[in-house]
């Protein structure tokens, strides 16, 4: 334990509480492991069914508040983000370690999510429609269906949380949110601003901790519904146990996402596109571009202009002006990362640059590694085909077009792609033919805008959307009322046949 910093609790039955059985975890800056954040609970089996007890109180009062008023309460929550915004992207820079660009973009896109879930408060829309009998009327709308379990990832820290809480509340649930053990502080202020916003203090409950923490919110037989993103083998596991127990269940998973770049391309726009999608938030995002296919004509001239460009990234703390790139999240990440550079050279990809931690004083204290850029990398290979979510650019040549598409289907996730071209044919064709939830034409594989959907296909997800107007189904339940006045027993299909 460091002594100077602070220890912080879980938010469970309107009070914030020490864990059950008082074990705590540490949280440290990942540009500077000796400036420690905080202490967090790490939460067990007794703390999540004190927080799902709760929870099951806050579905009583919340699903009864008309939806309008629910959407209220997050646009005051916006108004804070918006008041609050430099003030979080700091913390989040701290706990997290993307610049500070990047950790206000982040905040940015909880206010846009928190403006539109407020909005739908006014809409959640059912259907009206004719009934086949006379004097009798037949509608559907939406319910809310319980206890939330939210469970969410490192990488964007505020985003993510409200891309799940936001929708979840307005639809009218109550929620037991347990964010990554990495960035438990973002998660403890978004609590609080919820809570200032005016949300009744048993619908949101907050319980920090590890695996054991987010295993029981999952089983717990209370927890109507479950929305996880993370890997995509944690999300097996999670998809077992809702399995189990018929849980409605949303995973967002990983990604091997590709940037195509035709002989006809733009080649300066794909530049800063790729340097973006490859090395934006350290390659921890799982939109990142990790695969560059980039077609013959053009190949090593590309190469050449990003090599060039991707040395003069500065790699360093996310708070100092001036810095590129920030550091993985924690020595596991660069152990993973480190893995994927020996796989590489074993498999006979070129490693062109990178590779490698940092040398030098002033990031010895962090979990730096440099931006890495593979080519002759084989399709099919390990390089080509894992997630590895850090700083690692994979380049496979092509012949044509058709290839390019082969390649970027040929993996088991099915995230975003990009395609640089100025062909209009080619540009509809991939957006129809490319196997992914979002295509990108002449932009990078990151930049999804909050009120569309995201999402992927095959291993990606499991069909569910965040974002936009898709997410509101999965968060609450469509129910049927047929009205019938004509004071009489009509038998539906049988009397008026
Ligand atoms: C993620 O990749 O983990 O599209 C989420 C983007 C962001 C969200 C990414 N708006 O890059």
């Amino acid at each position: 334990m460091s002594p100077d910093a602070p220890t912080l609790k879980n938010f469970i039955a309107g009070q914030w509480v020490a864990p059950v059985d008082g074990k705590h975890f540490e949280n440290a800056n990942p540009a500077d492991t000796r400036d420690v954040i905080g202490h967090f609970p790490l939460s067990g089996q007794a703390d999540v069914d004190a927080a799902v007890a709760s929870a099951k109180r806050g579905f009583e009062i919340w699903r009864r508040t008309p939806a309008p008023a629910r959407g209220d309460v997050l646009r005051r929550a916006g108004d804070i983000l918006v008041a609050r915004k430099d003030e979080l992207a700091d913390v989040m820079t701290r706990e997290m370690g993307k610049p500070l660009a990047e950790t206000r973009g982040d905040v940015q896109e909880g206010i846009d999510t928190a403006y539109y879930a407020a909005t739908e408060g006014r809409r959640l829309f059912g259907h009206t429609v004719p009934s086949e009998l006379r004097n009798k009327w037949a509608m559907s709308f939406r319910r809310p269906i319980g206890v939330a379990g939210i469970i969410t990832p490192f990488n964007f820290p505020l985003a993510i949380p409200t891309w799940k809480l936001f929708p979840a509340l307005v639809c009218g649930n109550a929620c037991v949110f347990k964010p990554a053990e990495d960035v438990p502080m973002t998660g403890h202020m978004f609590v609080e601003i919820l809570l200032e916003a005016g949300l009744p203090p048993e619908v949101i409950n907050l319980v920090h901790g590890k695996g054991e923490a987010g295993a029981a919110i999952v089983a717990h037989p209370d927890v109507a519904l479950v929305s996880f993103t993370g890997s995509t083998d944690t999300g097996s596991k999670v998809g077992e146990a809702c399995g189990r127990s018929h849980k409605r269940l949303s995973l967002e998973m990983g990604g091997k996402n590709a940037m195509i770049v035709l002989d006809d391309a733009d080649l300066d726009l794909a530049l800063e596109g790729a340097l973006w999608g490859a090395f934006g938030t350290t390659g921890q995002r799982c939109t990142a571009t990790s695969r560059l296919i980039v077609q013959e004509g053009v190949h090593d001239t590309f190469v050449s202009m990003l090599e060039a460009r991707a040395r003069t990234l500065v790699l360093g703390d996310g708070r100092a002006k001036g810095t590129d790139v920030g550091p993985l999240i924690n020595p596991r990440a660069l152990d993973k990362v480190e893995r994927y550079i020996t796989i590489g050279t074993g498999e006979g990809a070129t490693l062109r640059m990178g590779g490698k931690r940092p040398g030098g004083k002033s990031l010895e204290h962090g979990h730096f590694f440099q931006p890495t850029i593979f080519t002759g990398v084989k399709a099919l290979s390990r390089l080509e085909q894992e997630e590895i979510f850090g700083p690692v650019l994979s380049v496979v040549k092509v012949k044509d077009a058709d290839e390019a598409f082969r390649v970027n289907n040929d993996v088991r996730y099915g995230l975003s792609s990009s395609v640089y071209t100025r062909d209009v044919n080619i540009s509809f064709r991939a957006l129809s033919e490319l196997d992914n939830g979002i295509t990108y034409i002449n932009a990078p594989t990151i930049g999804a805008e909050a009120h569309l959907p995201f999402g992927g296909v095959k291993q990606t997800g499991n069909g569910h959307r965040e974002g936009g107007w898709e997410v509101y189904e999965f968060y609450s339940e469509t129910k049927v009322g047929y009205i019938d006045f004509s004071g009489k027993l009509q038998r539906a299909q049988i009397d008026n046949y």
